[in-house]
């Protein structure tokens, strides 16, 4: 797909042109004539960019500039994880195992038209335009650790708000005490879905109070800018006190439930991923310990450091395990 301006865009496909402007760098959006190829996109990430051009930001709509708010809920005094490693080292199974994969195979997914549902267990169940979604409250950039159950992190620059304020838009029922997501599924788009044994759509859950925690972001974007798609562009969600793996990527439904739901990486090994995932350094996975991680992107002698409980969010989501044995529901 090709981008040249707005008005290339069908207009099914945004709100309004006012909408677009107002959080789309105007300036930055008609630098991006940019196709899924390197080559293309290093022409139009701009100068400043081209010291990165070896990480793509890949997708039609990648590197765009969003207008955003500083937020209260950033972590702060942790250096960044450079864009070129956020963009290069991912995980996501849909385009590959390994994490180099995503960065070559995550140009094939269409971030547009994109819509994502919200149903299940809803006064008013209704199916959201991606801009739509965009435009609906300020976006805020937010620094969050980010802990993956193989034992190495990052800290991220996000953009996104709080999922709180997209669910309190539709009066989830009494009786909906989970939420689940289910990533975008196309065996035809993401031809690499049969190289692990984890079972599609890829899906997560929270419990409902873990969903309406202020910390867990809907999240469009990175550095600012349009979600590269390997990192699960047009929209994922972040939970920065559980193991990455909880944090599914490009998202099309988000289903209210009376009941936990089954979740791809518990239904693939019961044993080894719990539904929680909360990072706890106590917990070791069966296979590896988890007191310690790796900062990716680091100098060699400085990556190894101690892992914290809840990923250092202890003191924000530490009360909705009150009297829960962490040791059982890991
Ligand atoms: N749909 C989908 N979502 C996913 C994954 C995946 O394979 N598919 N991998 C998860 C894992 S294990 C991690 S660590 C994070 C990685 O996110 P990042 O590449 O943006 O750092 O995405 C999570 N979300
Ligand atoms: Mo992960």
């Amino acid at each position: 797909m090709l981008i040249g301006k707005p008005s290339d865009i069908p207009s099914s496909e945004i709100t309004s042109k006012e909408q677009y402007d107002r959080y789309f760098n105007r300036r930055r959006f008609l630098r991006s004539a940019v196709s899924g190829a390197v080559a293309a996109g290093a022409a139009a990430l701009g100068a400043e960019r081209l010291a990165e051009v070896i990480s793509p930001s890949i997708g039609a709509l990648a590197g765009t500039k969003l207008q955003t708010v500083k937020s209260p809920l950033t972590t702060s005094g942790e250096e960044l994880t450079s864009l070129k490693d956020l963009t290069n080292y991912n995980n996501f199974y849909e385009f590959g195992v390994d994490k180099g994969q995503p960065v070559m195979n995550a140009g094939a997914l269409p971030t547009r038209p994109w819509t994502l549902r919200v149903e299940g267990l809803v006064k008013k169940p209704k199916t959201f335009d991606i801009d739509t979604l965009l435009s609906m409250r300020p976006l805020e950039d937010r620094v969050y650790r980010h802990r993956c159950v193989e034992a190495w992190s990052m800290v991220i620059p996000w953009v996104g708000y709080s999922l709180s304020e997209l669910i309190n838009a539709f009066d989830p029922l009494p009786s909906a005490k989970y939420v689940q997501f289910l990533s975008y599924f196309d065996k035809k788009v993401e031809k690499w879905w049969s190289e692990s044994t984890i079972l599609w759509p890829y899906s997560e859950g929270l419990r409902m109070d873990e969903a309406m925690h202020p910390l867990t972001l809907l999240t469009f974007g990175l550095y600012g800018e349009v979600l590269p798609n390997q990192n699960g562009a047009p929209v994922r969600v972040v939970i920065p006190w559980k193991y990455g793996f909880k944090s599914a990527k490009s998202i099309v439904a988000i289903r209210f439930l009376d009941k936990q739901p089954s979740t791809s990486w518990n239904q693939q090994s019961e044993r080894e991923y719990g539904f929680y995932s909360n990072v706890n350094p106590n917990v070791d996975h069966p296979r590896w310990s988890q007191k310690t991680e790796r900062r990716i992107g680091q100098p060699f002698y400085a990556q190894r450091r101690t892992t914290l409980m809840f990923n250092g969010y202890g003191e924000q989501v530490a009360s909705l395990y009150n009297g829960m044995d962490l040791k059982k529901n890991f």
